[in-house]
């Protein structure tokens, strides 16, 4: 019945336009296809392709460059989606940081899903912020809980002390790990396996899932889970582009993007897990540490400092962001 009616409009279009446009939109990601991002961009080609006459051409990491690379020339409207993560975003929209300030997101994985999937702050309150730099937000998930991977073990602040740790080049991340005791440095995605061979640094922060498959435990194999965020990524389009769409186009792009939110929030959970198995399974120098409570409380405090700088560079909009993600966390909880 769907084709009947597809072909019934494809006609229609013909006879009142005499063409029907179909267009090939390019799609940059900081993954690979197999990763979070590859599964929920393929999943989006997927349902576009088969509702339409649109095709997507997905670039996984690094075929367009680094992720800064990648935004500009999103924003640019040479392609047409992004997916780039806060982590990274962050350097150009100050409100985002708010999904790296530590300790206001979930870990369990229902309430992480409920977070992502219903939370107010995550589903409503960055639209206009991203539409402010030329992006229209179209989906943000998690892919797994940040674990710090170092050369050696840790469990407070003083013992993170001159340890240096790679973060993303969102500012706050800095912030965030100057907190929690330890030196930290950013850099892109292409320059932590150097780094970490070389000792320029001595460890980084990442899902498990990402940790195993790019082998980030082989060089540096203590996992400490500190419990002070997901790993968040959003998916955007150019704003333009979108504009200029169809209202059936937009629907589309909507109702595609929200099919891959669906599938990826039951994914990530699995693959998590998955994730940490194989570690265990395959990496017998692995050490896996994960905070008491009450080693926790003492980085749960010191992150108080870095929610003042969040609030400092993003102001009352940042503020109120920060405010309903605490609530959207108790909520999740309850
Ligand atoms: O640490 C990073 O830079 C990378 N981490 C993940 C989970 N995805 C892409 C990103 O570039």
């Amino acid at each position: 019945m769907k084709d009947v009616l597809r072909i019934v409009s494809v006609i229609a279009s013909i006879a009142v336009f005499g063409v029907v446009q179909a267009d090939e939109w390019k799609y940059v990601m900081e993954e690979g296809l197999t990763d979070p991002q590859g599964l929920f961009a393929t999943k989006f080609k997927e349902e576009i392709e088969k509702n339409s006459d649109h095709t997507i051409k997905i670039y996984p990491v690094g075929s367009l460059g680094e992720s800064a690379d990648a935004m500009e020339q999103t924003q640019a409207g040479l392609l047409q989606f992004i997916d780039q993560s806060p982590g990274f975003t962050g350097a150009m929209i100050p409100e985002a940081e708010a999904f790296l300030v530590p300790y206001v997101q979930p870990t369990d994985p229902q309430e992480v899903r409920t977070y992502f999937k219903e939370g107010k702050a995550v589903n409503e309150m960055f639209h206009e912020i991203y539409r402010e730099q030329g992006l229209e937000l179209l989906a943000v998930f998690p892919e797994g809980e940040q674990v710090v991977t170092t050369k050696k073990p840790f469990r407070t602040p003083e013992e993170l002390e001159g340890m240096k740790i790679r973060t993303m080049t969102s500012p706050l991340l800095l912030e965030t790990y100057k907190a929690f005791g330890a030196s930290p440095i950013a850099m892109s995605w292409g320059e932590l396996i150097g780094a970490l061979k070389t000792n320029m640094v001595d460890g980084q922060e990442n899902p498990a899932i990402w940790i195993e498959a790019y082998g980030l435990d082989d060089l540096a194999p203590v996992l400490t889970f500190t419990g002070h965020a997901q790993y968040t990524t959003a998916v955007m389009a150019n704003s333009d582009f979108y504009d200029g769409l169809s209202e059936e186009d937009k629907q589309l792009v909507q109702n595609a993007a929200s099919a891959a939110h669906d599938y990826i929030l039951d994914l990530v959970v699995e693959m998590d897990a998955t994730g940490l198995a194989k570690i265990k399974e395959t990496n017998p120098n692995a050490v896996i540490n994960k905070l008491t409570d009450e080693e926790k409380a003492v980085f749960i405090e010191r992150a108080k400092a870095v929610e003042e700088v969040y609030i400092e560079k993003a102001g009352e909009r940042g503020k109120a962001i920060l405010e309903q993600m605490k609530a959207d966390l108790a909520a999740a909880r309850s």
